[in-house]
């Protein structure tokens, strides 16, 4: 996907919606359902056939404060070979979770088109590179090693875009292929996961799009306890919420209740 393609998909009239599929044991919510491809392949038929504008795949969990295992390249790359070139046909863009230039650059050659990179470039400097030499859009994604309550975390988040921004442009990537993401449940307490969504607009000073991904994440807990399965009435509040504070894009599990929501939404605004 080149840059022209990223603007015909941004400019649709309304939110996009960002369908997640985790070919992984350990997935915080869905760890295990999809690491047979025939279930992984199942599941990104009913994410596309629910309205998905987007398929995100990944094959390392991300799980924050490294309570995920690590997975070689050789390893995510064996979990996304029977699945991701399948996904890659069924008439979306797919973009590849993975925070490694390798993987990334193996699913770029395989039909994914967006590089989705929680450590937004700033942890395998290749990775500017290789979006670089590919015109690839990307996904820039906040992240920190670890919480800190006594942070700003706005002033935190928009420091580290501009560090990221920074490594994309001196690679040589333009700006015009970057979506930004303040990582909702990554290096933030859950109170600065609520932030981070009721201080959206901030980081529409950036000039770039924003993606939001509150699908079942554990800040929800903290507000109204349920385990990661029983979260779908609090990640749809929170993507909402996201999109009324300037999100264009929102990730999620759940896509064709998100888009009802989405749908709903937008049409109590539209009789106003
Ligand atoms: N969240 C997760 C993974 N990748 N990428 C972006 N850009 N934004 C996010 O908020 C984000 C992300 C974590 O969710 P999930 O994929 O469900 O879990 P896991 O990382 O455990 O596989």
């Amino acid at each position: 996907m080149n840059l022209v393609s990223l603007a015909t998909l941004l400019a649709r009239a309304r939110p996009l919606v960002m369908g997640i599929l985790n070919v992984t044991p350990d997935s915080f919510s869905d760890g295990g359902r999809f690491l047979d491809p025939a279930n992984a392949i199942e599941q990104a038929r009913r994410l596309v056939a629910d309205g998905a504008d987007i398929l995100d795949i990944g094959a390392e969990s991300t799980r924050p404060y490294g309570n995920a295992a690590p997975v070689s390249s050789e390893e995510e790359i064996r979990r996304l070979t029977p699945v991701l070139p399948a996904a890659a046909e069924l008439g979306v863009p797919v973009s590849i979770d993975t925070m490694k230039a390798g993987v990334a650059a193996w699913a770029l050659d395989r039909g994914a088109s967006i590089i989705n990179d929680v450590w937004g470039l700033q942890r395998d400097r290749g990775m500017a590179r290789l979006a670089a030499e590919r015109i690839a859009p990307v996904i820039i994604m906040h992240n920190r090693e670890k919480a800190d309550p006594s942070l700003d975390i706005m002033a935190d988040i928009a420091a580290y875009f501009a560090r990221s921004l920074g490594i994309a442009t001196g690679a040589g990537l333009s700006r015009q292929l970057v979506v930004l993401d303040p990582g909702i449940g990554f290096g933030k307490t859950a109170e600065q996961s609520l932030i981070a969504i009721a201080r959206l607009r901030e980081l529409q000073a950036f000039g770039l799009p924003l993606l939001v991904g509150a699908s079942r994440k554990r800040f929800i807990a903290k507000v109204s306890p349920a385990p990661a399965d029983q979260r779908l009435g609090g990640s749809i509040a929170a993507h909402l919420l996201a999109v009324a504070n300037g999100a264009a894009i929102v990730r999620t599990h759940d896509v064709a209740e998100t888009i009802q929501a989405l749908r709903v939404a937008a049409a109590i605004n539209g009789v106003r």
